[in-house]
C-alpha cells in the first residue's frame, strides 16, 4: 500500500488496519492519543477505588468493584491497540510514570464524599461516552473496534452514577446537599475532558483530516452539555453555571466554557491530587513486578513446549 492508497481509504471512510502502510505522523498521533486514553483508564481507577471499602451497601460495593475492574480492562484493550501500532507497553508505562505522557486532568481531583462517586460517574463517564461513541468511527480499525465494547461498559458506569445520585436526590436534606456540592465540584473537570477549544487545540486539525477524531472538541462538549441539562432536571440538581440557558437560535444551550488555564495547570502537574495519583501508580507497578515476571516465564515455557 502507498500514500495514495492510504489517502483513498481515508477519503472513502474505510478502516486502516495495523498491517496497512500509514504515514509516520498518523501512527505517532494514534499512539499518543491511545496511550493517553489507556493511561486515563487505569489512572481513573483511583478516585473510585478509594470508596470501595466505604460503599453504603453490598449492592453499591459490588457495582463499584465491577466498574473499577472494567476500567482496568479498558486500559488493557487500549494498550493492546497501541501495540498493534508497534508501541511497547512497557515504554508507554514508563512514559506515564515519568510524566512524559498525559492522562485526563479530572483524575487529579479528589472524591471527597460518597456523592462525589456518583457525580464523577454521571458526569465524567457521561463525557467519556459522548467522546468515545464518536471515536468508535475512528479511521484506525483496532481502536474503533475496542471502543465499541468499551462504550457499552461506560454506559453502564454512567447509568450507575445517575442511579446513585437519583437515590441521594430522594434522600435527606443533608444527602441532597451533598449531591449538589458534588455536582458543583465535578462540572468543570467534566467539561475540561473534551480538551481545549478547537481554536487552541494542537492536534484537532490533523486528527480530523486523518479521521482519527470524528468531531471537534467544541462540538462534543456542546453535545455533552445538551445531554446533561434534562438529566440534571430529573435529578433536581442545579448545574453550576449562571450562563447556562437554552439558545433557540442555535438550537443548543449556551454555557461558560471550562477554565483552560486551570486545565493546563492541572495537566502540568499542579492539580490537587497529581502527586498522590502518580505515586500510587508507580507503587502499584513496582509491587506488580513479580506478576509480570511470572507471566513472562510462563509464556516462555509455553513457547518452548510448542516449539518442541
Ligand atoms: N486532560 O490538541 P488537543 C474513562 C491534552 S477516562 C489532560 O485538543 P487531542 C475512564 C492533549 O492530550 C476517559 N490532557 O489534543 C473513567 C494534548 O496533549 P499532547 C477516557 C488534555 O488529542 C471514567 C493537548 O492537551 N477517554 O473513560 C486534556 O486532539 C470515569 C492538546 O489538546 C480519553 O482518554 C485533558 N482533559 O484531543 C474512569 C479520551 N485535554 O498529547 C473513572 C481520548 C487535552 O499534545 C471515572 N482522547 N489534553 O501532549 C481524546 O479523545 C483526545 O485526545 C482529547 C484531546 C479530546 C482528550
Amino acid at each position: 500500500m502507498s500514500i495514495s492508497a492510504f489517502d483513498a481509504l481515508i477519503a472513502a471512510d474505510q478502516k486502516i488496519e495495523n498491517k496497512d502502510w500509514m504515514p509516520d505522523g498518523y501512527r505517532e498521533s494514534l499512539i499518543r492519543q491511545i496511550a493517553q486514553h489507556a493511561h486515563s483508564e487505569i489512572m481513573g481507577m483511583q478516585p473510585e477505588a478509594a470508596w470501595i471499602s466505604r460503599a453504603p451497601s453490598l449492592a453499591r460495593k459490588a457495582v463499584l468493584i465491577a466498574k473499577v475492574q472494567d476500567e482496568a480492562g479498558h486500559g488493557l484493550y487500549l494498550y493492546a491497540v497501541a501495540e498493534t501500532l508497534g508501541a511497547r507497553r512497557e515504554d508507554l508505562l514508563d512514559a506515564l510514570h515519568e510524566g512524559r505522557q498525559k492522562y485526563l486532568s479530572f483524575i487529579n481531583y479528589p472524591t471527597l464524599t460518597w456523592a462525589d462517586v456518583g457525580a464523577l460517574a454521571w458526569l465524567t463517564d457521561g463525557a467519556a461516552v459522548v467522546n468515545q461513541v464518536s471515536l468508535c468511527r475512528t479511521s484506525y480499525g483496532p481502536y474503533g473496534r475496542a471502543l465499541v465494547r468499551i462504550c457499552r461498559e461506560e454506559s453502564f458506569h454512567h447509568r450507575q452514577g445517575f442511579d446513585l445520585l437519583h437515590t441521594l436526590s430522594r434522600g435527606t436534606p443533608a444527602q441532597r446537599r451533598s449531591l449538589q456540592e458534588a455536582v458543583d465540584r465535578w462540572w468543570q473537570p467534566a467539561l475540561a475532558m473534551f480538551g481545549p477549544p478547537d481554536s487552541r487545540s494542537t492536534h484537532s486539525a490533523s486528527s480530523m483530516a486523518w479521521r482519527i477524531k470524528r468531531a471537534g472538541n467544541d462540538e462534543l462538549r456542546q453535545r455533552f452539555v445538551d445531554l446533561c441539562v434534562p438529566q440534571a432536571e430529573a435529578l433536581g440538581v442545579r448545574l453550576p453555571d449562571p450562563a447556562l440557558r437554552w439558545n433557540p437560535e442555535r438550537g443548543h444551550h449556551d454555557f461558560t466554557p471550562p477554565d483552560y488555564d486551570e486545565l493546563m495547570r492541572v495537566v502540568a502537574g499542579h492539580g490537587p491530587r497529581n502527586r498522590q495519583r502518580l505515586a500510587h501508580r508507580r507503587r502499584a507497578h513496582e509491587e506488580g513486578a513479580w506478576v509480570r515476571e511470572a507471566a513472562a516465564v510462563h509464556a516462555a515455557k509455553q513457547a518452548a513446549k510448542q516449539a518442541a
